[in-house]
């Protein structure tokens, strides 16, 4: 069947995070935040990369923004380091902070490029960490919210499109339950408190949002990995549904009706690790539905029973797979993740499943009725630099070109999608895996060890992204 056209005005995008390209950690007045301390604990990340200097975007941005001029881009998503703003979280803003991405934003519209603004991304100013715990404290929905609102000030007259949370289930999940990201917890209840905390910060900050940039739109990014079974056994098929709830509504939901799915309610309140809900809880989340769900789509998961269940420990975490993600401590004994053998697996072992995005799509579609932007799609992989300096990453292209045909058919399907934005513009550093694992569509001579200069190389992704946007998606 011929496939609907992608929508006139279509955002072709690409996206990155503030720690994972800026560098300049501690230039202009910028405050330390919690991943600048974490990575100097040795043993945390690839042979102690750091993003120091990542890929020295804070001084190279009006390179970057030309070579996405040159492609044609029609929108680029990036973070705010929440520590260039406020140094310390909160107090007296730093005008160096507000300066940069001014700029940075000035520079994108001037190239006809939508800016795409994600509030936080994971790089939590690590004077609120030490104060009161950062997302364990209820402080965190005040200084959050002052936060944002001081970015809706600044830039909502020249930014529509705002991200609120990038993947509030992951950075929670590896943060309290897997200890692989600061703070380095690893404790169900404080869990599941510390993420209760981050959707009120998430709501209200949304609630914010309406007064101070009423013709803009907001949403969170979810890390949705939709949830298979195994068989058709019906043991397996209530397993994947068990997963999907608490891996995936328990976070949706919230967002778009403020409310916790109840079977997955009450299967955590027998395992006491519900968070404790305050009076009003409920009237501000509710309040916070966003304009549209950010999807950031990597892969799928498939799931059996837990032989186990009951026990503790057993079942492998599903998280969208970040690799040195970890092992459950319980919950997900209801369930136990397994591979799916008729999908490819990428050398950092994530399935290839653009079936997948469409199916996530669907689902979003029926079950929120909300439109979808899609704020994350892209293939880690080792690049090589050629003789010459050629990338010829066609395993990208690949990747890229059968989830474009995803989002094509789930368009087909009825879906309403804003955009698309590839993870990642240039290559970037990968929070624990150091600049080995490459998702640009721009190269960047940027490593470990050895000789590193951080020029800008396209890789053949880049010219092939490039007819993409050209042709609004009718030749991929
Ligand atoms: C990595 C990860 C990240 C994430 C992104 C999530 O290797 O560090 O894949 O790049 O995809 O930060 O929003």
């Amino acid at each position: 069947p011929t496939l609907a056209p992608l929508p006139k005005g279509f955002l072709w995008g690409a996206a990155s995070a503030a720690y994972q390209v800026e560098g300049a950690w501690n230039e202009d007045g910028k405050g330390v935040s919690n991943w600048d301390k974490f990575v100097r604990i040795p043993g945390k990340t690839f042979k102690g990369t750091t993003g120091d200097i990542a890929v020295d975007h804070y001084h190279r941005y009006r390179e970057d923004v030309q070579l996405m001029a040159e492609l044609g881009l029609k929108a680029y998503r990036f973070s705010v380091a929440w520590t260039r703003i406020f140094p310390d979280g909160r107090g007296k803003v730093n005008p160096k902070g507000i300066e940069f991405y001014s700029n940075l934003i000035d520079e994108l519209r001037k190239a006809g490029i939508e800016p795409i603004l994600t509030l936080y991304h994971w790089d939590l100013p690590q004077a609120l960490q030490d104060e009161y715990g950062g997302w364990e404290s209820r402080q965190i929905i005040e200084d959050f919210t002052n936060y944002s609102i001081e970015l809706f000030k600044q830039f909502g007259s020249r930014v529509k499109y705002w991200v609120s949370l990038n993947e509030q289930n992951i950075f929670t999940m590896l943060g309290y339950r897997a200890a692989a990201h600061p703070p380095g917890v690893k404790d169900e209840k404080r869990f599941y408190q510390a993420n209760h905390h981050a959707s009120l910060a998430n709501a209200s900050v949304i609630g914010a949002f309406r007064t101070h940039v009423p013709d803009g739109k907001i949403g969170p990014s979810f890390a949705y990995s939709p949830a298979y079974p195994l068989t058709a056994n019906p043991e397996d098929i209530l397993a994947a549904e068990i997963a999907e709830e608490l891996n995936s509504h328990w976070w949706m939901d919230v967002y778009a009706w403020g409310k916790y799915p109840k079977v997955a309610w009450k299967a955590l309140e027998r395992k006491r690790v519900v968070p404790i809900i305050e009076e009003g809880d409920a009237q501000l989340l509710e309040a916070g539905r966003p304009d549209f769900m950010g999807l950031n789509y990597y892969q799928s998961s498939t799931y059996e029973k837990n032989p186990l269940e009951g026990g503790v420990g057993q079942a492998e975490m599903n998280t969208t797979g970040k690799k040195g993600s970890s092992k459950d401590a319980g919950i997900q004994g209801m369930f136990k993740t397994v591979a799916n053998s008729y999908l490819e697996r990428t050398n950092w072992d994530w399935n290839i499943d653009p079936d997948g995005l469409r199916i996530a799509l669907r689902r979003i579609e029926s079950r929120y009725k909300l439109p979808v932007l899609i704020s994350e799609n892209g293939l880690g992989e080792f690049d090589e630099e050629k003789e010459g300096g050629i990338i010829e990453d066609d395993y990208r292209i690949d990747y890229i070109r059968s989830h474009v045909k995803a989002i094509q058919e789930a368009v087909t399907d009825g879906v309403k999608i804003l955009g698309y934005c590839i993870w990642s513009f240039t290559d970037l550093l990968s929070w624990l895996n150091g600049f080995q694992k490459r998702y640009g569509l721009v190269y960047v001579n940027q490593h470990e060890e050895g000789e590193h200069d951080l020029s800008r190389i396209k890789k053949k992704s880049y010219y092939w992204y490039k007819n993409v946007i050209h042709t609004n998606g009718e030749e991929i």
